[in-house]
Parts: structure tokens; sequence; C-alpha cells
């Protein structure tokens, strides 16, 4: 991992694809896209055949069972560790009972629900969240051994891209950083979308990795200076204090933010403007951080209709379900989308 001054960020998400599952043929499609990328990270050919195993078994679930299921496949890569990852997504029924559903040989009828014993096991880390009537969200990480703790550890914060239909590169980029006391987290939507999008807002990752820890209105002033010459995008910069419980929000142009807490949702302001190209003001506002209080961002690929009514369950779900859970309810599939998730407890 790279490390400035105490300050570390975590790893990479890269390669991601996402895949429609709605026929038996998708899920073909889906296993050998994981088992190829398993390849590609130098898993030998049980632990691939382990991943491939572990995708049809969700993939048959969310074709037998659900509406409108997607998996996402991506890699995760550290300096010595990397993962693969599933993430399922679905708009089935739901699951009522998760723990009867991940036990083996239980048929839960029910969106992901069968099978799922075998998932949890051949993965390095697995689970799963369901809200009835609406759908449910999976996630499961391989490293090269089941049993493997990475080099990153737990990581308070995960996030989610998925490009507009008919493109293969997203032009949404976020990264998170922390240090003992902190964590810092970055989103940028590059204007439009497509591969000039996506050089925006990796430029915008890569010079916010290497940048020493500041202000986040300093941090957006730098990524403001450094994408002239880009597309330029929205971006914006949560400096999340978990000793003082505070956290300060900096967004210029059209990033969404939220603090979501005792069932409520406070809204962060972002200021008008595009990094790169212009920012008549460039301005941070203050957020106190109740206990267990999760920060949310996300580029405008996610309607502002979310939150009030999910709130208690997106409280207690590791962060990527949560990210998982957002896209499925306010996702528009006509541009870009990414939402990043921090827990603070
Ligand atoms: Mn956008």
């Amino acid at each position: 991992m790279e490390e400035v001054i105490g300050r570390t960020c975590l790893p990479l998400v890269r390669d991601e694809v996402w895949l429609p599952v709605e026929e038996t043929a998708q899920v073909g499609r889906a296993r050998r896209s994981a088992t190829s990328l398993a390849e590609r990270l130098g898993f030998d050919a049980t632990r691939t055949a382990e991943v491939g195993l572990a995708v049809t078994e969700v993939g048959t679930n969310l074709y037998k069972h659900a509406q409108q299921g997607a998996v996402l496949i991506r890699t995760v890569r550290g300096e010595r560790d990397a993962a693969i990852e599933i993430v399922a997504l679905d708009r089935g029924p739901g699951i009522r009972d998760l723990t009867l559903a991940q036990q083996d040989g239980q048929s839960t009828t029910g969106t992901l629900g069968v099978g799922l014993g075998a998932v949890a096991r051949l993965a390095t880390t697995c689970s799963m969240t369901s809200q009835p009537g609406r759908g449910t969200a999976l996630v499961a990480r391989f490293l090269l051994k089941a049993d493997r703790v990475p080099e990153w550890g737990e990581e308070p914060a995960a996030g989610l891209t998925r490009p507009i239909g008919g493109e293969d590169v997203c032009g949404d980029a976020y990264a998170v950083c922390r240090s003992a006391d902190r964590l810092v987290l970055m989103m940028c939507d590059g204007s439009g979308h497509g591969p000039l999008a996506a050089a925006a807002s990796e430029l915008a990752v890569r010079i916010f990795r290497d940048e020493p820890a500041g202000q986040p209105e300093a941090l957006v002033a730098r990524l403001h200076t450094a994408l002239r010459g880009t597309r330029g995008g929205a971006v914006a910069v949560a400096d999340i204090d978990l000793v003082t419980r505070k956290v300060r929000y900096c967004g210029l142009g059209n990033i969404g933010a939220a603090v979501l807490a005792d069932g409520r949702k406070q809204g962060m302001i972002s200021v008008p403007g595009v990094a790169g190209h212009q920012a008549r003001t460039i301005r941070a506002f203050d957020y106190a951080l109740p206990e267990r209080a999760v920060v949310v961002m996300h580029s405008d690929g996610l309607t502002e209709r979310w939150g009030a009514d999910q709130a208690g369950d997106l409280i207690v779900d590791p962060p990527v379900l949560v990210a998982a859970t957002l896209l499925r309810e306010a996702g528009v599939r006509n541009d870009d989308a990414c939402v990043l998730v921090a827990r603070t407890a």
C-alpha cells in the first residue's frame, strides 16, 4: 500500500465488468469472466475453479429467482495480495431468513437463496443483505487462499462504479485514504462519459492518493488545478474525523453526499462548478457525525431519492453492500454511476 506520512490508501479496484444475468447463457459468461481474471491474478487451477463454481451458484440463482439480476466482477489489488470480488444485485423477492439461506441444503425460495452455503465456504469473505420485496445484494471475495487475511485488513469504506449503458469504462472514480484518526474520501465524476471522462477521474484518483493529508478545500483546489487540460468533472472530498466525530465536506459540481444516522439523512452541500474549468468558490462545510453514522457520496448516476426509509438497514450492512443497495435503489442507466460508503463506528 502507498503511504504518505502515516496515511495509507485503500487498494484500488480494477477490471470492473458488469454482466446481466437473466438467462442461463449469461451465467457461463460471468463464470468465464471471473475465472480468466483469477488466472491473470495467478490463482492456481483449484482456486480458479472454486471462483468459477461460486459464480455459477450465484448466477444460477439470479436467473432462476431474480428480476434484473446483474453481477459485477472486479479485482482488488494491494502490494502483495490481490482478490477477486463478485457483487451480485437483483430486484427479486428478497430472502426473509438470510441465516437459513446460507446453510447448505437449504433451498429457501427467494433470490440468491440456494447454494449460498457453498459460496460462503469457498469465498474468503461473503456477506449478503436483503430487503423483502425489493431485492438482494451479495458480495463474495476470493483471495489466493480461502483463509488468507489480506494485507489491507478490514476496509471501513467501499465504492462501486457502473458505466453508462454501451460503455466499457466508467467516467466516475473514487479513492479512500486513512490514518489513525481519520478517513478521507474522494470522488470525481469526469464530464460526459467514456475514455476521456475516465482519464479525468483517474487523474483525480492518482493525485489524491499521492497528495499529503490536507484540508478538503485545499485538496479540491489542488484537483481543480490538476484537471486543467482534461475534460474536467465534478469533484468532492469528505474528511471524516473519527475522534472529534465531524466530517468536513467540500464538493465542486454535482456530487451528492450525506450523513446517515439515527434513521435520518443529512445532506452535505456541493457548490456549483467544474473542476479543471470553472470554480468561482471552493467552500467546505462541517457536519456532525453521530455514533454509527454512515457517510455516503455519489455521482449523478444515482438520484437523490434514497435514504430515509432504508436508513435502518444501511447502517448495519458492510459498506460494499450499502453501496450495492443504493445503486439498485437509486442508480440510473443513462449516466455513469459511482457510490462510495464509509462506516464511522
Ligand atoms: Mn455524471
